[in-house]
């Protein structure tokens, strides 16, 4: 296979991605647009299914969540599932053509007890399927992402949900340090990161080029980044919230695969409320990944018929299991380099 050595920036400034987020919409689309075709088939999605594996009960107070046990929303609390039955989920979701499987549960932290070894569990047998294995089970200390690691799981789902200065309007028990060093935990143990944010929880554009700069500064970029769209649920506290507006979305995620070109850039939750074309144009502005399945965690998502009908419609495939970052046979160039050198390495090409 040949190795082709790209370019990818991690110094950019708080002034360089605001010029980028703010471009005028198309221009904005058709730069993000022609960096992905640099780095990425475009014809590829990788197709990911989620699965609540422990559902509800949460005692943190993330304003947007349904599964926070404070609020009084109509999701049914259910214990930790048994292995054999998130197996069976699994399997229906290969046969359906996803390569990936995210377990989610309504967790604060992992614990050292039962229940962790059972999710180590479930992370091997989804591993033995040839799925690549995702989870977001909430705070992690090294030794545990560590045992995750060695169980065979490819990927780490913690999201930064907003930035920094916004973040104690949405989430009081826990800090924005804290996700920072349970991403760093994951890093060290050699798992890949999947970390990404919500719009639409009432931030400034400012808070989004803020959290944009913090993942697309991180030592190594996140290797998935989702873009959420606030599911407004009943009982939460953003259960007012405007709708998002799909140019914000587009928006987003457009900057995203310019600041982070290699990464998979996952059009996440809110896709119910948007139609094939608001979707079209979210996949042209560089979003890669989607999740597929009627239900997200606790939420629906259009189904697998809906997304293959849409598939065939827009030309695209879904992306094989393992093949890693978007340009995995392609050496990753972390050089903290200026705008100048990175366009004389893209003009090297
Ligand atoms: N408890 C773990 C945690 O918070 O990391 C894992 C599960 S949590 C539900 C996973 C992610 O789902 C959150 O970080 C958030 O970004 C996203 N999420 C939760 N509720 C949402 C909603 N109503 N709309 C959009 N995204 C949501
Ligand atoms: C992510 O960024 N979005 C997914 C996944 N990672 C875990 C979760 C979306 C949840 C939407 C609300 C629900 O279905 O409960
Ligand atoms: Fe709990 Fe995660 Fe929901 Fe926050 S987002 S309340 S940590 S399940």
């Amino acid at each position: 296979m040949t190795k082709i050595k790209r370019m990818i920036k991690n110094n950019w400034t708080l002034n360089e991605i605001r010029d980028i987020y703010n471009e005028p919409l198309l221009e904005l689309i058709y730069r993000a647009a022609t960096v992905h075709r640099e780095y990425n088939d475009t014809a590829e999605v990788q197709v990911c299914t989620l699965l609540s594996i422990k559902t509800g009960g949460c005692p943190e107070d993330c304003a947007y969540c349904p599964q926070a046990a404070r609020y009084h929303t109509d999701i049914t609390v259910q214990s930790l599932m048994q292995t054999n039955d998130v197996l069976a989920y699994a399997q229906k979701a290969k046969d359906a053509g996803s390569t990936r499987f995210c377990m989610g549960a309504a967790w604060r932290e992992v614990r050292d007890n039962k229940d962790f070894d059972r999710v180590l569990d479930m992370v091997k047998s989804v591993n033995e399927l040839g799925m690549e294995v995702c989870c977001t089970l909430g705070m992690l200390n090294d030794e545990q992402a560590k045992k995750l690691a060695d169980a065979g799981l490819h990927a780490y789902n913690h999201n930064l949900d907003t930035s920094s200065e916004y973040y104690n309007e949405i989430i009081t028990t826990r800090t924005y340090d804290d996700r920072l060093h349970t991403l760093d935990n994951v890093r060290k143990a050699g798992i890949t990161v999947c970390c990404g944010g919500i719009i639409g929880l009432g931030e400034t554009h400012e808070d989004r080029i803020k959290m944009l700069h913090t993942l697309s500064t991180l030592p190594e970029h996140p290797e998935s980044v989702p873009i959420n769209a606030l599911v407004r649920i009943k009982g939460t506290p953003l259960e007012n919230n405007p709708k998002v507006d799909i140019w914000d979305m587009v928006r987003m995620i457009a900057t995203a695969r310019i600041l982070m070109p290699a990464t998979m850039v996952r059009l996440s939750a809110g896709r119910t409320e948007m139609s094939v074309s608001e979707q079209a144009l979210c996949f042209m502005a560089g979003a890669n990944s989607i999740f597929a399945g009627d239900k997200l965690l606790t939420t629906p998502n259009p189904s697998f018929e809906e997304d293959n009908a849409m598939f065939a419609l827009l030309g695209l495939k879904p992306r094989e299991a393992f093949k890693g970052a978007a340009i995995s046979e392609v050496e990753r160039d972390y050089a903290t380099t200026n705008d100048h050198a990175l366009q004389e390495m893209r003009s090297g090409l």
